[in-house]
């Protein structure tokens, strides 16, 4: 897979993308994650990106030139699966759309700024719109860290046996189990005897019961089902 990222703020990536797995991952060859300074493209002789809004209101917007040029740019190298764009408004995150994203090849997320973008870069470029959840950052990168670590890990050969995807919260719609691991007591809290018992089928059983009554508890809109993810907007 390749990811490129169109962002005001590129060394923002650089902490996130430099340790742990998605290290790994690069380094692996499993993903290249390259980053575009949006400035760069931009024609002004002061290189501005943002610009007054059309009828007035407060906040600047990041203007149409230097998004399109960088977006055609890109285009003009590979074709992209999804072009999406980091916005509050968006379909929030989830693992569904995680895993369908994680089938791509080559995926361009552009990062927001400001009150936001032009809407004609969204209706003319932008196949998905993604938030991460109901508050607001002050920039698209965060978000973007994300999704890029969402979907990285999905990709075969990232996770080694022991940090399967597999078992995740979520991926099947249930939150996990809980876990333990060494001392069987400490400070007089004990593991549940179950697990001690190396009997494999009961325990498999107590963690399937565990996380559905966890998921119940703290949870309940998961068991409901969820909506299909949306994709490929104006392909
Ligand atoms: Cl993708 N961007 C911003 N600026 N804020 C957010 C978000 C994205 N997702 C949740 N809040």
């Amino acid at each position: 897979m390749r990811i490129d990222i169109l962002t005001l703020f590129p060394a923002l990536f650089d902490g996130p993308f430099s340790e742990s797995i998605l290290r790994r991952a690069q380094e692996g060859g499993y993903v290249e994650i390259h980053t575009h300074d949006i400035r760069e493209f931009s024609t002004d002789k002061h290189k501005r990106v943002d610009d007054y809004q059309f009828g007035g209101g407060a906040g600047m917007v990041m203007a149409i030139q230097p998004i399109a040029d960088a977006i055609e740019h890109l285009k003009s190298q590979r074709d992209y699966d999804h072009i999406i764009y980091m916005t509050p408004d968006g379909l929030t995150l989830n693992q569904r759309m995680a895993n369908t994203l994680s089938l791509a090849g080559n995926l361009l997320i552009l990062c927001g700024h400001y009150k936001g973008i032009d809407q004609r870069i969204r209706d003319h470029y932008i196949t998905d719109e993604i938030s991460i959840g109901d508050y607001v950052l002050t920039g698209g990168e965060l978000a973007a860290c994300v999704v890029v670590d969402a979907v990285v890990r999905l990709l075969p050969g990232v996770l080694s046996d022991e940090e399967s995807a597999l078992t995740d919260t979520f991926q099947d719609n249930l939150l996990s189990a809980p876990i333990y691991t060494r001392p069987a007591e400490y400070n007089g809290w004990r593991v549940p005897d179950i697990l001690l018992s190396g009997h494999e089928a009961n325990i498999e059983a107590w963690r399937e019961q565990q996380a559905f009554e966890r998921t119940q508890r703290l949870r309940p809109d998961l068991l409901k089902g969820s909506t299909d993810f949306p994709v490929n907007k104006n392909k």
